[in-house]
């Protein structure tokens, strides 16, 4: 309740805060193509190759369709030409003064879909079927690569140079971590541009290596659910491994059926990925889906993911009346977390140390350590749940 109380507190105190982002830009084979500005912002939208979203908000509802391009998107109108291997740049862009993307902690990953035949501004992007080609972590020092937008510097994926020529949707997605340590605690900015490739590649992705959305990424898949202020792992990248043929490798043996997506991302995951990770998914989402509270449990692990389940449900609840967000992670820094916009705020530290469950440090998700500095939290704009 103390929790409950806190969060309203701050949401009367931050009415409203920095909207998040959207593809500006993007630019591939030295040409430029303008990205809109959400629909609240600029309802008539140019001709684009981006997919225009309706609203700046994070998706973090894993089971809607705005996980797969982004919150309402529609289709654009246009296609940019890349040749395979091309280099492409995208600009994100925020209403923050300087116009950069935001937030600096968490991935960004890069997904293909065929649209078949006709060009993808026809084409249904439930009906997608994605296969990775990128996907982007941190740094030797820690740094994230979602940092480098926030210093102006454009995400950049190179399309494989064995590209099968065709028409694709570029999914490129940022995942933010800040107050991921709590299920249903990332955010995600998926953005989709329309691309036609160019060249005589045969690359493709084998069956087991495609993935739909929503579906791919669940609340408790390690890399969603992570703590990122206390990593003793490498971080591990959510959905399937990046396709084999993207690196010029050899697809791996088909295991499962392309139609039964939940085995093929499994078996897939699997083939690269040590069993533990299989065994750690299996007890969180457990947990996740559990509603009644387990009285006594074997281990520690399980009992930490309990507590943590039990106490995001309270923040989802609270969140569904407020429109705010999560807990701040567990502050033990010297430096105060910033806001959405960047000012630092004391009173998300204080509160930070009171609402997040210990127990939370617990969960055995992929870690590395870095550093505390690098902490941020932010509140979002009120807005209707339904949008
Ligand atoms: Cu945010």
């Amino acid at each position: 309740m103390k929790f409950a109380t806190a969060i309203l507190f701050s949401a009367s105190l931050v009415a409203s805060a920095a909207a998040h982002g959207w593809v500006g830009t993007l630019t591939v084979g030295g040409k430029a193509y303008k990205g809109n500005k959400p629909v609240e912002e600029t309802p008539k939208g140019a001709p684009s190759v981006v997919r225009q979203i309706a609203n700046n908000l994070p998706v973090k509802d894993l089971t809607s369709n705005e996980i797969i391009c982004g919150r309402d998107a529609k289709p654009a109108a246009l296609s940019a030409t890349a040749a395979a291997g091309d280099k492409i740049l995208l600009d994100w862009n925020s209403a923050k003064p300087d116009g950069n993307w935001f937030h600096d902690v968490g991935p960004m990953l890069t997904y293909l879909a065929s649209c078949g035949s006709a060009s993808c501004a026809q084409f249904d992007a439930t009906k997608a079927k994605w296969f990775k080609i990128a996907e982007q972590g941190q740094d030797a020092t820690g740094k994230w690569a979602q940092a480098k937008l926030d210093d102006g510097t454009p995400a950049s994926v190179t399309l494989p140079a064995n590209l099968k020529p065709g028409n694709y949707l570029l999914r490129h997605e940022l995942v933010a971590l800040h107050t991921a340590q709590s299920p249903g605690g990332a955010e995600f900015y998926p953005s989709c541009s329309q691309i036609t490739v160019t060249g005589s590649g045969t690359g493709a992705p084998a069956a087991s290596e495609l993935v739909t959305f929503p579906g791919a990424y669940k609340p408790a898949t390690p890399g969603i659910l992570v703590d990122v202020y206390n990593m003793r792992r490498k971080y591990q990248f959510p959905g399937p491994p990046v396709a084999a043929f993207v690196s010029g490798g050899a697809p791996p043996k088909a295991t499962a059926s392309a139609e039964d997506s939940t085995t093929t991302t499994a078996a897939a995951t699997s083939s690269k990925r040590p069993t533990t990770t299989r065994a750690a998914t299996t007890t969180t989402t457990r947990a996740a889906t559990t509603t009644t509270t387990r009285a006594a449990t074997t281990t520690t692990t399980r009992a930490a993911i309990t507590t943590t389940t039990r106490a995001a449900t309270t923040t989802s609840r609270v969140a569904a009346t407020t429109s705010t967000h999560a807990a701040a992670p567990p502050s033990v820094s010297s430096a105060p977390p910033k806001t959405c916009k960047g000012k630092r705020s004391r009173r998300s530290r204080s509160r930070a140390v009171e609402d997040v469950p210990a127990a939370v440090e617990e969960i055995p998700a992929p870690f590395a350590e870095i550093p505390a500095g690098a902490r941020r939290r932010h509140m979002h704009r009120v807005v209707p749940r339904s949008l």
